[in-house]
Formats: C-alpha cells, sequence, structure tokens
C-alpha cells in the first residue's frame, strides 16, 4: 500500500534492521524499543489490523507465530520466555496500520499490561 510506511519497509524504499524474511513475513527491530529485544513481525501483504483479516488471511497468523519462535530462537530468549503484543485500533493504541506483532524480550516483563 502506496503510503504505508511498514510496506516501504517490505519493499526496502526505508532502512531497517532485519532480523527474519521469508516470502510471507518480515520482521525488523522497532525503532523505540520498549525492551532489550523488541522485534515487529509483519505479514508481507497489506492488512490493516486484526479487525481486516479475511479467511484466506488466517494460515498467515499461524505462520507469523511460527516466525516468532524462529526470532525467540535466534535471539535467544526461547527458553526464559518473552511477550507478543498485537495493538488493534485506537482504544489499542495502534499507531501503525499495517498488522504487526511486537515481540518482547531481554528483561522480565511486569504483570501489568495497560
Ligand atoms: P503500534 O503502536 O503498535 O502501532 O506500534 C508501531 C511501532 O512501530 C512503534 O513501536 C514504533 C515502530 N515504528 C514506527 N515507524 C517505524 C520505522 O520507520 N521503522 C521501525 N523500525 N519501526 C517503526
Amino acid at each position: 500500500m502506496e503510503d504505508c510506511i511498514f510496506c516501504k519497509i517490505i519493499n526496502k524504499e526505508i532502512p531497517s534492521n532485519i532480523v527474519y524474511e521469508d516470502d510471507e513475513i518480515l520482521a525488523f527491530r522497532d525503532i523505540h524499543p520498549v525492551a532489550p529485544i523488541h522485534v515487529l513481525v509483519i505479514p508481507k501483504k497489506h492488512i490493516t489490523s486484526l479487525v481486516e483479516l479475511e479467511k484466506e488471511d488466517e494460515a498467515i497468523i499461524g505462520k507469523i507465530y511460527g516466525a516468532i519462535n524462529k526470532i525467540a530462537t535466534q535471539e535467544g530468549i526461547l527458553e526464559k520466555g518473552f511477550r507478543v503484543i498485537v495493538n488493534c485500533g485506537e482504544d489499542g493504541g495502534q499507531e501503525v496500520k499495517h498488522l504487526h506483532f511486537h515481540l518482547l524480550g531481554g528483561k522480565k516483563m511486569g504483570p501489568k499490561i495497560a
């Protein structure tokens, strides 16, 4: 999608620190990390948010979680654990309108997520 910053990252029009890529998924380090490891995992297909998911998109969600496990292994946080967050819509605090999964790790997370 033309004006989407994450589509521009996918198309390599904007540089990013990529940690994982396959035909359908890209993962790169968040520009404003809130944990020692903060990676954004996104589908290459432009899907605006979780609420825009169509039936045909369901398979990609499973693949994203598979990629998250691979990245967690790469980053050395699989054993100690990590947190995955998806912000959705205005109340969910979603700023970038391209579905993305925050993978957070490398420190002990607090009990509060809101
Ligand atoms: P959210 O609030 O869930 O929409 O989070 C969007 C995240 O995207 C936020 O943590 C900062 C990150 N971000 C925004 N623009 C860029 C960018 O150009 N490059 C990278 N690497 N991250 C970005």
